[in-house]
């Protein structure tokens, strides 16, 4: 295993090893992640709201290599145009002083008391109208702060009672608006790619297209399928009590896989966002051995909110050991694959998957000849069933990597 270098910069609050964070890791935070004051529906803000300008810095220093936001992050909802530019231009010296990228940017269209029924899929073709022109001028704000990725997240796109919208109504609207803002951005020579966010409830009672797999399904009927993916969330799936790393092993085999959403979630939860590999580190494991083994090449972006409980310092803790157990986690996926135990059993596995049978396979191509030969192949399937996988064996030994044993 390759020793990584440390960073002499790391701040001496952290452990100064092979685990520290560097841009060339792609590490991302939301503006709206280290900036959560912990505002909750029970609570007010428990921390001073922090400027752009600051977290840029912060995170920085951390060794993160970018921050991405919506709109209203930056630049407060209703602002004027010579507001805008202020904050823009402050914004852009940040980025140019520390290096930093803002490589996505969404839109905000959940917050404001008009969105209140939805946002592309409202019932007010104004609303309708309205989410259209707020998210143009947010691509454009995106795209001059360099983001090459523009994520979809429908807060509002859904309802509380199935009387008052007809569920495809709602799937054509969204399609009308993807469509007539794919077009806009490739009207404006922009090179942007959209990512879709699913999430199933919260803040609505039920949201449209409500898990990763219904936003691929969905994609495929565009107008420029070619230009939208996915943006998976782990805690948005596991909300749905369904694996994460399925939905974005389908995403990456589908070459969707355009963002992705890193956090932590206790099942059968409201959305938690909480910590990266704070809660079923194994299902954080075989994410990142996912990623890395599919040498995905997008941005490490956490969604996610540091804790109430903390103050500034422990928001800087939250940002820093959510990369820092990213790292350790892909330091286990060298581990899992360089342990003799585990790699013997994955080439016994190798070996069962590539014998061929009755001069057919081990993939699988219709050709008349093949299918004759399969057909009047006779199996024996009291020795095919007789030899087990070793599943539990090679399960234990994932986990004793896990735990730090072997
Ligand atoms: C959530 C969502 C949001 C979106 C973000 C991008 O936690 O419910 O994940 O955080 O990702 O707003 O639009
Ligand atoms: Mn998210
Ligand atoms: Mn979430």
């Amino acid at each position: 295993m390759s020793q990584r270098p440390t960073n002499s910069t790391s701040p001496s609050r952290y452990p100064n090893d092979r685990f520290v964070p560097r841009p060339e890791d792609h590490f991302t935070f939301g503006l709206w992640t280290v900036g959560n004051p912990g505002r909750d529906p029970f609570g007010l803000a428990v921390r001073e709201v922090m400027s752009s300008v600051k977290i840029v810095r912060e995170l920085a220093k951390l060794g993160a290599y970018g921050v991405n936001l919506h709109d209203e992050d930056l630049i407060p909802f209703g602002s004027s145009t010579a507001e805008r530019d202020k904050i823009v231009r402050d914004f852009k010296g940040a980025l140019a002083e520390t290096g930093m990228k803002v490589p996505m940017a969404t839109t905000n269209l959940f917050s404001q008391p008009v969105f209140r029924e939805g946002a592309f899929t409202s019932n007010d073709a104004a609303v309708r109208a309205l989410a259209l022109q707020k998210t143009m001028r947010s691509i454009d704000l995106g795209v001059e702060l360099g983001a090459s990725i523009y994520v979809f997240w429908g807060g509002r796109e859904g309802l509380e009672t199935n009387a008052c919208k007809d569920p495809r109504d709602a799937v054509k609207r969204f399609r009308e608006a993807i469509n007539f803002l794919c077009e806009y951005s490739r009207d404006s020579g922009y090179d942007l790619k959209f990512a879709l966010e699913a999430k199933p409830n919260e803040p609505r009672g039920d949201i449209f297209l409500p898990t990763t797999g219904h936003m691929l399904a969905f994609i495929y009927t565009l107008e420029h399928p070619e230009m939208v993916g996915v943006n998976p969330e782990v805690a948005h799936e596991q909300m749905s009590g369904l694996d994460f790393s399925h939905a974005v092993g389908q995403a990456i085999e589908a070459g969707k896989l355009f963002h992705i959403d890193l956090n932590g979630q206790k099942p059968g939860r409201y959305d938690q966002d909480l910590r990266f590999a704070s809660e079923d580190q194994k299902g954080a494991f075989f994410l990142v051995k996912l990623l890395e083994d599919s040498r995905w090449d997008g941005m490490r972006h956490f969604d996610s909110h540091p804790y109430r409980t903390e103050d500034e310092q422990g928001v800087w803790d939250f940002a820093y050991y959510s990369m820092r157990s990213y790292l350790i986690l892909k330091d286990k996926v060298a581990r899992f694959h360089a342990d003799p135990e585990i790699k013997q059993i994955l080439a016994t596995l190798e070996k069962r998957s590539t014998t061929q049978v009755a001069g057919v396979g081990p993939t699988f191509k219709y050709d008349k000849k093949s299918a004759a030969a399969l057909k009047a192949h006779t199996f024996d399937t009291t020795a095919m069933a007789s030899v087990g996988y070793e599943y539990e064996r090679l399960d234990q030994l994932t986990t004793e990597v896990l735990l730090g044993v072997r």
